[in-house]
């Protein structure tokens, strides 16, 4: 099955122009930005320019040099946020919902990088 991309879901709102965003970088193919309802003191959006809706239609479908920079731009990211485990940093988590049984609420992939306080174990049992 195909994904349906909605260009006017948030983030391809973001990606035009059409709503502000606190950018913390951008690259040929990325746009990195704070989330709006932050879940920690550090908690930044990555997301591919390209319309891609999660995790698994970005890896199949985007090119070589999208998945690439986008990758990259993650480790820039956080070397330039100073969260890298192996450099003394805190470390951080990353996470992509996709779909529904992850609760993903825009339909746009995006990496979640989260810091700066213990993020305890990964999961929790949903309410
Ligand atoms: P997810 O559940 O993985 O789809 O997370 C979507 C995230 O997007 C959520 O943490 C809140 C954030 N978000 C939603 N709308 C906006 C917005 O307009 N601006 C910013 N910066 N973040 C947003």
């Amino acid at each position: 099955m195909a994904y349906a991309y909605d260009p006017q879901n948030i983030f391809a709102r973001i990606l035009r122009g059409e709503i502000p965003n606190r950018t913390v970088m951008e690259t040929a193919h990325t746009l990195a930005f704070a989330d709006i309802h932050p879940q920690a003191p550090i908690h930044v959006l990555v997301i591919p320019k390209g319309p891609y809706v999660c995790a698994d239609h970005f890896a199949l479908a985007a090119t070589d040099a999208e998945i690439v920079d986008f990758t990259r731009a993650i480790g820039r990211i956080c070397a330039d946020l100073g969260i890298q485990p192996g450099e003394g940093g805190q470390g951080f988590r990353t996470i992509a919902n996709a779909g529904d049984a992850a609760a993903q609420e825009v339909p746009h992939y995006h990496v979640h990088i989260l810091s700066g306080r213990p993020l305890g174990r990964m999961l929790q049992q949903p309410d």
